[in-house]
Order: structure tokens, then C-alpha cells, then sequence
């Protein structure tokens, strides 16, 4: 096909008969860096200036068309030239330009097909304007074009969710015009030929078609109800509306000043370190270079909520599954269990039945163990207890291979003391998923003392196969995100004490940003199971802890949450209300312990809140069971519902900073007992003068 070829950089000019082909090739996914717009500049001059080139094709090589500008170089000083304008160029040229999408199309390249004059997508191609998710919105005429391309509404819901867009749809929705179901390149040199000679259709030309104004009213609503707190999907509807007012240059003044404003806000920082921590935590220490082991089948021991959501996680993978229960009758609930789950993908048309029935076929029951003689890796979700679980452990190591992996699922327990009586030590690691297993993303991956680095690498490989954001920690009470939390929790409980309530302490933290306050939390889940807990570790409480047995009080009279219909709250027809008897038995409290309760205001408990969790996560680190503050901030995003649009505790905690934090903290000194007292690293962080981000770059 090629005849001749030049190169500026990562781009590639190459000369396809009459039509010439500009190829983009920057690894890994061709962002827009400065040296691909000067490329595709120096491209689109030389294509122009070519008499015996009559239309042009632009295209990537390797896994993906553009996904985007390179968000590395946001929050630096811009380089010309800028991408706005180099789509404005690529826009007026005057001969055909056309866009091959493959792979993901987003953001910055999306917006070169929505400057081109005319798209075709490979039919397992995606567009999307992701940027809403950084912070962001579309900078380089995307709120102006789409809008021009799709119709208001359909733009709207595209960039306020920046979901992506599959091809077929892209087609019906008037963004892409050819769907290449063969090879992508012909059909769009194809499609550039028969533009040759033809009047250009550029986008700033077309009008924003008339909409119907309720459904208008209802996407709009629908965007800033979903934006919680978050300014950028508020932007994007501010500048999509322009779009049917002004002509694209007017308009895109306007988005270039409102995509400035946004690059430098906090929440865009955030969730641009949110984008990258994501990614980072994937490099753990010590494995580099370490080979893990294959993992071809799994073993679950339990199919109660926990093993089920992991049997279908893994099943998900394509891996087959032998799953073990106690009794035949275990079994049958556990594979109805199971059923259910992809019952529920196949209503929300996630999958079909035929795909349940494919994977399902991937799953053995038994009620032996010795049907996991082959599996590479068994994971146990049995009842939380050290007895059982150890006991269970050496009965696996009896019955499975000599370099099987055995993970456990606790969530609390002592991995090391676990592992300490078996033969092989080294096998056993910790995989703790979140429930729903087969839906939260996040997987904490628990490194014993004695673990082998191939057993640990096998457990982050294993990670990425299940596509979890799989964090790598150390063996402590509660791990990164239940040792944080179960703090969090009791500096709420200390605050009811004080003066607050439940529904003071919840409405302030669901202002933060959180989906749902720690009460309502717990109201949900169901209070007995923290409340065995509690009785269960009450005989080694420390006599100088401080303890609020308000929960205690409520499981006593059968206030379980939400399923007793009355919990930290009261329910009536599934809405929350507050409970005056829930006050009047945390007045009664506070008096009897001698506390003059006082107002706590939502700005207190937010700062208490976050200081508290910043104070736990930076002694994790300290103590090196998480490996640096970024990890900590993985966890709590993905595991914990906290704000994204915040970057994670310790993000935020260098956002206010820490001396602000310490003061916070300050007053926790012996008033909150053990375990709230200020972490050594976090003064001495502070009075370097530095911040707890620096710790995420220390080898
Ligand atoms: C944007 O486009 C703004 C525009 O509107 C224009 C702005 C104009 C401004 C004008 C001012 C006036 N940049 O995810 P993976 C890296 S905003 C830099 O593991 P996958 C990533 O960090 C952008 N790097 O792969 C990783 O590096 P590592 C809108 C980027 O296959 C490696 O690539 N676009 C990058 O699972 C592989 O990534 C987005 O938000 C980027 N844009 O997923 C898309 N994208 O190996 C963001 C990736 O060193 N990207 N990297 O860790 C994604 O969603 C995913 O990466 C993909 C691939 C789905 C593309």
C-alpha cells in the first residue's frame, strides 16, 4: 500500500496513492503529546501543500487510536502547539480528512475524529470523552462538536459520564459514519477516496439539532444529580448548552478558559493522582524480575456471599473453578448462590444466558477436598476464625500439590500465625476481596512474613487476570482499609459521645463526599456481625481504650440496620429517618459517663475524620505495611467509598496540610486513648516541611 513515507517524531506520513495515510505511533496508547501535535502539524502542512494528494486518513498504530492528551504534562506549562488549535487546523484543511478509530478513542482522540470530516470505527472500536473522570472536560473542541455531531442530550449524557461509546452506537448516534466490520484502513481510505472532490462536511458548519425539551431537562438533571459534589459534569453541561448558541470558535473560547480553570482545581488533582496511584500500585518492591507461577485453576473453599462473589470473579476470568462445601445441601445453595448472581448481569444485560451457562460450565462442586489435588491456587472464605482457618490450612496443604498457593480471605486475621504451623509457609498469602467479590474492584493482597516473592507475584498476576486493582500489603490487625476504618469508626462513636448524632456525623461526611455515612453504613450491613466481633475481643480490651457501647446497646435490643427495621436509624417504607430513641439512649449515655455534650459542627467531624484516617495510614506506612501513602489512597477509594474527586486521605492530607492535621490531631493526645496518638513520621514529615506525597517516590 505504501509507497512513500516520512516521519516527524511519532508521527508518520505515508503516501497511499492519492490519499495519504498519517499514522500516530506513540506508545503505550498514543497520547498527544507535545511531539505527536507537532507531528500531526507538520503532517497536515505537508499533506496541504501536496498537489498529487487528494484526501487524508489519520490513524495509530498498536493497541489503541489516541486515548487521549498526555495528562502527564497537565499542571505543566503548555507547549505549543496546542491542541485546540491544531483540530481547528486539522478542521479547515481543504482537502477530506477522515479518522480510522481502533481500540479506545478517548478524550483528545476523540476530539481529532470530531475535527475530522468524516469517521470510521472498527467495529470493536469505542469512542469516548473520559475527562469528566479526571476532573476535567473536553478541551479541544469536544463540548462544541459533539453536541454538533450527536444532539445536546446525547452529548450531554456522553461527557457528563464519560462512559465510553461502543461503535454501533457511535454510528446510530451520528458520531461515526462507517462502521469497518473488515479492515479499518481500507475502509477508511475507502471512504477518503469517495470524499475526494466533494464539498467538505466540516462539523463547525452544522447546526445543534432541535431537541425535545423535556428529555433535555431530564439528561440534564439526571448529569448534575450524579455529579455530587464533583464541578466538572456541571461545567460540561454550562458548555454543551453553548454549543446551540454560539458558532465553535466563540464557544471553544469559552471551554478553553473553563478547562484551564478546571486543570488547576483541587479536584482535578485529585483524581489525576487517583488515575496514576491506580496504576502505580500495580509496581510492587521486590518482585521485579520475580516469575510467577501459572495459575490455570482455582480452588474456593466456602460458596456462602463471600466464595460465591469470588467463584464468579474468577469464573468471570475465564479460569474453571472447583468450589467445596461441608454437605451436599451447602453445595446446592452455593451453586444457587452462584446462579443468582449471573442471574442478576443477565437482567441488567450485562451478559447473556448463554454466557452464564459458559461459565458455569467452568465450575466443579464437591464436598471433598481432594478434588483440588490440580488446582494451582485455593483460596478459603470460610467463617472468620483463627481455629478454623488453621485447621483447614493443613488439611489443604494434605490435599493440594506442593506448590499450590493457599490464600486466605480473612479480613482480620493473623496471616503469619495462620501460616505458622504448616509444612510450606511460603505458599500461604492473603487475598482479601470486597463484597460484592465479583463487582468491587479492589483486592487487598496480604504479604505474610513468610510468603515466597513467586507466591506474592502469582497473587498480584492473579490480581490483573480477575481485573482488580489489587493492592499489595502487610500482615496487620485489619490490613490497610479495616485498620483505617474500624479507626474512622471510633473516632464517630467518640464524637456521638461528645455531642453529636448519627445523623450529624453521616449528612457531614456525606457532604465530604462519601456515598454513605459510617451509621447508615452499618444500619446496612447489618450490626451483629461487628457485634460478635466486639464481644469476642472484648476479654483482651485494654483497660485504658476508650469505648462507646452504644452499638452494643442497640444490638441488645435487636436493633440489627435495616433488615430489624431499626438500627442507628429507623425505617419506615425503606426511608431513613432519625430514631428519638437512639438519641435519648446516646444522651443517657453521655450522661452517665459525666459528658456535657456540646455542639460538633460537620466542619469538626469532617476534620476529625480525615486527620484520624491520615494519622493510621501514614503509620501503616511508617510501619511499612502499606509501601507508600498512595497505596493507602487506592484502598480507600476503591474499597471505602471515599471521594475520588478528593484523591484519598493521604492526598487530602497534604491538600490541607500537615500542620493543619496535627493540630487536628492534637487534642486526640490521651483524651481518645491508645492508638490515636499523632504518628512520629507525620511530625517529623511536618516539621521538614514536606509532605507525605515525597514518600510515594522513596525507594
Ligand atoms: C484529554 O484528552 C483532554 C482533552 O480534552 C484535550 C485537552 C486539551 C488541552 C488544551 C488546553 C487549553 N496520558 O490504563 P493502562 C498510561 S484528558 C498519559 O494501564 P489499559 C498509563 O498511565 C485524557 N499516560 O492500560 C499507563 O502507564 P504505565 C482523556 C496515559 O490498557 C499506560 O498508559 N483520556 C494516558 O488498561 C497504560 O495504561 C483518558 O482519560 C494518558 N492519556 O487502558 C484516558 N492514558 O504503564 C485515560 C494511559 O506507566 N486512559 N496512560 O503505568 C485510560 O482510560 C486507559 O489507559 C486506556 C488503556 C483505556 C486507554
Amino acid at each position: 500500500m505504501s509507497s512513500t513515507q516520512t516521519q516527524s517524531g511519532p508521527v508518520r506520513l505515508i503516501a497511499c496513492g492519492d490519499v495519504a495515510l498519517i499514522e500516530i505511533d506513540n506508545p503505550p496508547v498514543n497520547a498527544t503529546s507535545q511531539a505527536v501535535r507537532a507531528g500531526l502539524e507538520a503532517a497536515i502542512e505537508q499533506v496541504e501543500a501536496d498537489e498529487t494528494i487528494g484526501a487524508v486518513v489519520i490513524a495509530a498504530a498498536g493497541r489503541t487510536f489516541v486515548a487521549g492528551a498526555d495528562i502527564s504534562e497537565f499542571g505543566k506549562p503548555p507547549l505549543a502547539p496546542y491542541l485546540p488549535a491544531l483540530l481547528n487546523r486539522i478542521e479547515a484543511c481543504r482537502k477530506p480528512v477522515v479518522v480510522a478509530w481502533h481500540g479506545t478513542a478517548l478524550g483528545g482522540g476523540c476530539e481529532i475524529g470530531l475535527a475530522a470530516h468524516a469517521r470510521v470505527i472498527d467495529a470493536r472500536g469505542m469512542i469516548g470523552l473520559p475527562e469528566v473522570k479526571l476532573g476535567l472536560l473536553p478541551g479541544a473542541g469536544g463540548t462544541q462538536r459533539l453536541p454538533r455531531l450527536a444532539g445536546l442530550a446525547n452529548a450531554i449524557d456522553i461527557m457528563a459520564s464519560g462512559r465510553m461509546v461502543p461503535a454501533r452506537e457511535a454510528r446510530s448516534l451520528g458520531i461515526a459514519d462507517v462502521v469497518a466490520e473488515g479492515d479499518l484502513r481500507d475502509a477508511a481510505l475507502d471512504k477518503a477516496r469517495s470524499l475526494i472532490g466533494q464539498p467538505i462536511r466540516r462539523t463547525a458548519d452544522r447546526d445543534v439539532a432541535a431537541e425535545d425539551p423535556q428529555a433535555l431537562a431530564e439528561v440534564e438533571a439526571k448529569a448534575a444529580r450524579d455529579a455530587r459534589g464533583r464541578i466538572a459534569p456541571l461545567k460540561i453541561i454550562e458548555m454543551a448548552r453553548l454549543a446551540t448558541l454560539l458558532p465553535v470558535a466563540e464557544g471553544m473560547a469559552f471551554e478553553r478558559k473553563a478547562f484551564l480553570e478546571l486543570v488547576g482545581s483541587a479536584q482535578s488533582r485529585a483524581l489525576r493522582h487517583a488515575f496514576f496511584a491506580e496504576r502505580e500500585v500495580a509496581k510492587v518492591r521486590g518482585i521485579g524480575g520475580v516469575v510467577a507461577r501459572p495459575v490455570r485453576s482455582v480452588g474456593i473453599i466456602g460458596a456462602g456471599t463471600m466464595g460465591a462473589g469470588i467463584a464468579v470473579a474468577v469464573l468471570d476470568a475465564g479460569l474453571p473453578v472447583t468450589i467445596i462445601e461441608t454437605s451436599d445441601e451447602a453445595l446446592t445453595r452455593g451453586r444457587d448462590r452462584i446462579s443468582g448472581l449471573y442471574d442478576r448481569s443477565i437482567r441488567s444485560g450485562r451478559i447473556t444466558p448463554e454466557t452464564k451457562a459458559a461459565r458455569l460450565g467452568k465450575a466443579t462442586f464437591s464436598t471433598d477436598l481432594a478434588s483440588l489435588g490440580e488446582a494451582d491456587l485455593v483460596i478459603e472464605a470460610v467463617f472468620e476464625d483463627m481455629a478454623v482457618k488453621k485447621q483447614l490450612l493443613a488439611r489443604l496443604e494434605a490435599a493440594t500439590r506442593a506448590d499450590a498457593i493457599l490464600a486466605t480471605n480473612t479480613s482480620y486475621l493473623d496471616i503469619n500465625e495462620m501460616a505458622a504451623g504448616l509444612e510450606r509457609p511460603q505458599n500461604v498469602l492473603g487475598l482479601h476481596f470486597f463484597s460484592p467479590a465479583n463487582v468491587m474492584k479492589l483486592l487487598e493482597i496480604v504479604k505474610a512474613d513468610r510468603t515466597a516473592p513467586e507466591v506474592l507475584a502469582t497473587g498480584v498476576a492473579f490480581g490483573k487476570t480477575l481485573k482488580k486493582i489489587a493492592v499489595v500489603c502487610g500482615v496487620c490487625d485489619g490490613f490497610i482499609g479495616n485498620r483505617i476504618m474500624a479507626r474512622y469508626r471510633a473516632q464517630c462513636e467518640f464524637m456521638l459521645e461528645e455531642g453529636a448524632l448519627p445523623q450529624d456525623i453521616d449528612g457531614a461526611l456525606e457532604a465530604y463526599g462519601f456515598p454513605m455515612g459510617p451509621f447508615a453504613v452499618q444500619d446496612l450491613a447489618g450490626l451483629e456481625i461487628s457485634w460478635a466481633r466486639r464481644k469476642r475481643l472484648a476479654p483482651t480490651r485494654g483497660p485504658d481504650e476508650r469505648y462507646v457501647p452504644v452499638a452494643d446497646r442497640l444490638c441488645e435490643q435487636g436493633r440489627f440496620g435495616q433488615k430489624t427495621g431499626r438500627g442507628w436509624y429507623r425505617y419506615v417504607d425503606g426511608k431513613r429517618l432519625p430514631d428519638p430513641e437512639v438519641e435519648a439512649l446516646i444522651l443517657a449515655h453521655s450522661a452517665a459517663r459525666g459528658i456535657t455534650r456540646r455542639r460538633i459542627d460537620a466542619e469538626e467531624i469532617q476534620q476529625r475524620v480525615v486527620a484520624t484516617m491520615v494519622n493510621e495510614g501514614t503509620k501503616i506506612v511508617a510501619e511499612g505495611i502499606a509501601q507508600r501513602p498512595l497505596d493507602v489512597d487506592v484502598v480507600l477509594m476503591n474499597g471505602y467509598g471515599y471521594p475520588a474527586w478528593r484523591g484519598g486521605p493521604m492526598h487530602e492530607g497534604d491538600r490541607i496540610g500537615l500542620p493543619a492535621i496535627l493540630k487536628v490531631l492534637k487534642p486526640m493526645q490521651g483524651r481518645d486513648g491508645p492508638g490515636f496518638e499523632a504518628s512520629q513520621l507525620l511530625i517529623e514529615i511536618a516539621a521538614e516541611g514536606g509532605s507525605l506525597a515525597q514518600l510515594n517516590t522513596r525507594g
